[in-house]
């Protein structure tokens, strides 16, 4: 008898799936099915698979083939997110070029998606560093410049003077220069591109409510991060004369105004203009400011002003507290974010922690005027609660309930001209250019003829293709820049020269809306059709990493919310379920380089194949759980698929028919099956609990060992063995498709496994037939006994007195009562 051996199976099927691109190509919007749109995120093109891709895919693949088989059209597709900074490093380090880097990358990581047997429409295929799709990230561009969506503003970023480049947030350590550790980072001023994605924050916001098959987790990430916040503005008038314009008050954002009789100082972010034009006129503070400045840590970075270490400078002068006319201290803190509500604070050390630390180290007053109730006595300082606290010392609001008093002296600050009530968020918009080469250009040219105003290109100018070789080995500025030929242009305008922009997109642009080109991805005339996309979205189920639940996972929402108000689509969101599946880690660690701890997948493929490989990544952990690398586990996995092999090549030619009425084993075995058909098929439905699918399968394939003999002595009908081998191998076909085609073929099935239908578990032949009932006497447990479900009461109970386990422990004693719980014990008590 033959064996299993997957290094002979596995090339086989891969050759005749390879040869046909029919195969997993997903029919039209007309098919008259229901479409079922599944996809996992698209990978950077790096070189190579890593096993959290292995992962990734096996989970998509097991639910793509199952809806096949459950007679869905399925469009289940792949393509690369290929423009990005490491192409960029390769390039300077092995001297070749990005597109060359990225493109030979992609057919390697295509091979062995094909080697893993994974069922990709290729035909759909997208790769975003061609022009023939970041083309339309430009027609976007333009369509949001339109609408006023795509604007042009002064930000600060992170610059390195050495570097003499602009430095991401996570290239910024403790201030300094991720390449020079002795270089403080600079803010600059530099005019970026940005999409105006604040325009949809309460829709998005509000779209989290309803989009039920995500994860909570991500819907709450997405809230913090959107961070909508109610609260209140009130001016505090500067004492004295400031000469620079728009400096004579300082407006502050607080959420809780209820608290403002205990204001004891106002604190600036150190790029506030107040800030500044105190600065402007005193030396000595500017050079602290400065200090403050650069003390840039990755907390002020993130926002995560908690965790900011607060440094501080008094700058000498005063404000006016509009409630009570109290004059405060004006203070410079590295603690205040300059991006976020109003980039100044009053600062309440008695009720906000972040000022009470604060105080603290600077000796500021800490002035109490919330407590739990009235007469509460002292309280632990600060105190932060809220709802039932009341104010005390707070004049005319004095013994308010203080969320009643929110609003109220709001309403009081509205009427007299010093405040009003306010939401802000902490969504920002979001700026999309990069001085990078491997990206999308931007379409727009400057010419003098419109001074410093940008012109779009016309769309008949699209694509603005990147030239092919540029130098990106000198450091500064953007490399485009340093390309006449691409540099300088004719203006649309005036016909005359002009410059193009020279910055590059993001590379999230890319992949906030590569799955609708999926749907129609060789569209030279548009980015997709609609009526196209309109059939397939919004996405049926989404599946990738918990890393991308906020930047990818927002953008994408915002650029589906952009493409139906132009018209495009008619979905509001993106994708109906996301699954976030777990990490794969090794020795307690996430797999990585720097680690040390990295599993090829060529190497499992190697040794035990891909569908070990594959089945062991959903078997050994739920797919949303971290899963532990065991490579035993694969070799686990390897010899389950060995004995399947044995047993299913062993039988594949039984003969004889199902009989009339099927003897106890056979009736068993049948009952098995149709248990782990019912169990599969809910693990299907949603919760994706592979692993005890698997498991399931493990177990039926382990009552057919034990019914060997049954079988061979004819006990069990061929019949009923051949139904038993069909369905197992369609049963593991979405999990181990090369085994699958390979043991369909032998049993001589028709078509491929995964266009067959699913299996349908038989009700009546997977009720429980017995149930198994515990006998105590006295209370103790003596046997186990095994009853025809529905046997009356009484010859239950005389069958447990006449058990001999049971008998020889009453012998010599009196039976006093015989107690059952119907369906779960029997308990005799004797004397
Ligand atoms: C006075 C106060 C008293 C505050 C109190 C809180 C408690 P969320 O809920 O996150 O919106 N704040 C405002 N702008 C800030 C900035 N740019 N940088 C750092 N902190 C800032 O937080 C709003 C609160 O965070 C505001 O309300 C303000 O402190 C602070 F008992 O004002 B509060
Ligand atoms: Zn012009």
């Amino acid at each position: 008898q033959a064996r299993y051996n997957p290094a002979e199976i596995e090339p086989k099927w891969q050759q005749r799936w390879d040869a046909d691109p029919t195969l997993y190509a997903a029919e039209g919007h007309d098919a008259g099915k229901p479409k079922y749109y599944c996809i996992e995120m698209l990978p950077y093109p790096s070189g190579q698979l890593h096993m959290g891709h292995v992962r990734n895919y096996a989970i998509g693949d097991a639910l793509a083939r199952h809806m096949w088989m459950r007679g869905y059209n399925v469009l289940h597709p792949m393509g690369w997110d290929a423009f990005g900074l490491p192409a960029e490093n390769a390039a300077l380090k092995n001297n070749t070029p990005p597109r060359e880097w990225t493109l030979s990358n992609i057919a390697a990581m295509r091979k062995q998606m094909q080697r893993l047997g994974l069922s990709y429409d290729w035909a759909t295929e997208v790769t975003t560093c061609l022009p023939e799709y970041y083309r339309w990230n430009q027609w976007f561009f333009l369509k949001m410049y339109e609408a006023g969506l795509a604007y042009r503003k002064k930000s600060k970023v992170n610059w390195c003077p050495d570097c003499q480049t602009v430095l991401a947030n996570e290239q910024v350590v403790d201030g300094r220069c991720w390449r020079h550790e002795d270089t403080i980072v600079e803010q600059r001023d530099l005019t970026q591109w940005f999409l105006r994605i604040t325009k949809y924050s309460d829709e998005l916001l509000d779209g989290l409510d309803k989009l039920e098959g995500w994860p909570e987790k991500v819907r709450t990430m997405q809230r913090n991060w959107i961070g909508r916040s109610e609260g209140t503005l009130v001016d505090f008038a500067v004492d004295g004369e400031v000469k620079a314009e728009d400096c004579a008050k300082i407006t502050v954002f607080t959420t809780r105004v209820d608290t403002i009789f205990g204001a004891t100082s106002v604190q600036l972010a150190p790029e506030h203009a107040v800030a500044k034009a105190f600065a402007a006129e005193d030396a000595a503070l500017a050079e602290k400011i400065e200090e403050l400045l650069a003390q840039q840590t990755l907390a002020r970075e993130s926002g995560d002003v908690g965790a900011i270490e607060k440094h501080g400078v008094d700058t000498g002068r005063f404000a006016i507290n509009p409630f009570n006319g109290e004059r405060v201290p004006i203070w410079v803190a590295n603690y205040i974010l300059a991006d976020y509500g109003t980039g100044a604070i009053m600062s309440v050390p008695a009720h906000d922690e972040r000022d009470f630390e604060f105080a603290q180290k600077y000796g500021l007053p800490v002035k109490q005027v919330i407590t739990p109730k009235v007469d509460a006595g002292d309280v632990p300082l600060p105190y932060t609660a809220e709802d039932d606290a009341v104010l005390i010392d707070s004049g005319g609001w004095t013994g308010e309930n203080c969320v009643e008093a929110q609003q109220k002296m709001a309403g009081f600050a509205k009427a007299n001209g010093f405040g009003t009530a306010t939401v802000t968020y902490r969504l920002k918009d979001w700026g999309v250019s990069r001085q990078r080469y491997w990206g999308t250009p931007i379409p727009m040219v400057y010419c003098e003829c419109s001074g410093e105003n940008p012109i779009p290109l016309p769309e008949s100018a699209l694509p603005v293709v990147l030239p092919p070789q540029v130098d990106i080995t000198q450091q500064g500025g953007s490399p485009l820049g340093r390309v006449p030929e691409f540099v300088n242009t004719t203006c649309p305008k005036c016909g005359g020269p002009a410059r193009r922009e020279t910055d590059t997109m993001d590379t999230f642009v890319d992949s906030s809306w590569y799955f609708y080109r999926y749907t129609d991805s060789k569209n030279a005339n548009a980015p997709f059709a609609s009526e196209k996309a309109n059939y397939w979205f919004p996405i049926d189920q989404y599946i990738g990493g918990v890393e991308h639940a906020i930047l990818h996972l927002i953008y994408s929402r915002f650029w589906t919310k952009v493409m139906r108000d132009l018209g495009l689509i008619k979905n509001d969101e993106p994708a109906t379920r996301l699954f976030t599946q777990g990490m794969v880690i090794k020795d307690g660690a996430k797999m990585s380089k720097s680690k040390g701890n990295v599993v090829s997948p060529d190497d499992m493929i190697a040794r035990y194949g891909a569908d070990a490989t594959r089945m062991y990544a959903l078997f050994a952990a739920p797919p949303d759980r971290d899963l532990e690398w065991q490579e035993e586990g694969v070799a686990g996995i390897s010899r389950f698929l060995s004995r399947v092999y044995r047993l299913i090549t062993k039988y594949d030619s039984i003969a004889g028919d199902m009989p009339e009425s099927a003897s106890a084993a056979e009736a068993q075995l049948r009952r098995k099956l149709h248990q782990t058909i019912a169990k599969i098929t809910l693990d299907f439905s949603g919760r994706w609990h592979f692993n005890t699918s698997i498991a399931a399968v493990m177990e039926l394939v382990n009552e057919f060992a034990a019914a060997e003999a049954l079988i061979d002595a004819g006990k069990i009908s061929g019949g009923a063995v051949r139904e038993l081998l069909r369905n197992l191998v369609l049963l593991l076909s979405p999990f181990a498709p090369f085994f699958a085609a390979e043991m369909w073929e032998q049993i001589g099935g028709e078509g491929a496994t995964f266009r067959t239908a699913w299996p349908i578990a038989d009700e009546e032949l997977a009720r429980e037939s017995e149930m198994e009932i515990p006998v105590q006497v006295n209370g103790k447990l003596v046997s186990v006994l095994k009853f025809p479900i529905g046997l009356a009461e009484n010859a239950i109970k005389a069958a447990a007195q006449a058990d001999e386990k049971v008998a020889s422990r009453v012998a010599g004693k009196n039976v006093v009562k015989v107690i059952m719980v119907p369906g779960k014990l029997v308990n005799l008590v004797v004397k």
